[in-house]
């Protein structure tokens, strides 16, 4: 009878042990779980695309097609990662309307020098960043427009037909 209440005793104090570690580990997970939103890490928070763009010497993006979420704010980091002067290797990421003639846009942009290939008033630019020279990085936070497929570019001369690719919105 002894040995019964004992054992019995010990499997208690088993289970009380066990459950205890049990809530402990969970607490550690949750601990873990809050640590690495807060951190650097690359985690997608709620209503924000984060998007990361470059150009480099070669006349190249590193990235042919960006994806964000519709109703989101786009955070859009542009850095040019050459070393070339932005007189003559400039970068720019340029976002145009849907339908918007890429080539005929590219042509019209080359007569606006003064303000960075960028043409005054045109209604067909979404949003744009600075023209950057090698080593320079800019950030652009705007809202994604409605769902559908747009044509992103560099405008400096000559860049439009090596340097451009597709935004989407879904
Ligand atoms: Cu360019």
């Amino acid at each position: 009878m002894k040995k019964t209440l004992a054992l019995l005793f010990l499997s208690t104090s088993l289970l009380i042990g066990c459950g205890g570690e049990a809530k402990k580990s969970e607490e550690k997970q949750g601990i873990k779980i809050n640590s690495s939103s807060s951190s650097n890490e690359k985690v997608k928070e709620e209503g924000i695309s984060e998007v990361y763009l470059s150009g480099n010497d070669q006349m190249k993006y590193n990235k042919s097609q960006i994806t964000v979420s519709a109703g989101d704010e786009v955070v859009l980091t542009f850095e040019h990662v050459g070393k070339l002067p932005k007189e003559s290797m400039g970068h720019n990421f340029v976002l145009l309307k849907k339908g918007t003639n890429v080539q005929e846009f590219g042509q019209e942009a080359l007569e606006y020098k003064d303000n960075d290939y960028i043409p005054e008033d045109s209604d067909v630019i979404i949003v744009h960043t600075d023209m950057l020279g090698g080593g320079q990085k800019t950030t652009i936070t705007f809202q994604a427009p409605e769902k559908g497929d747009y044509d992103f570019i560099c405008s400096f001369p000559g860049h439009v037909a090596l340097m451009n690719g597709i935004f989407t919105v879904e």
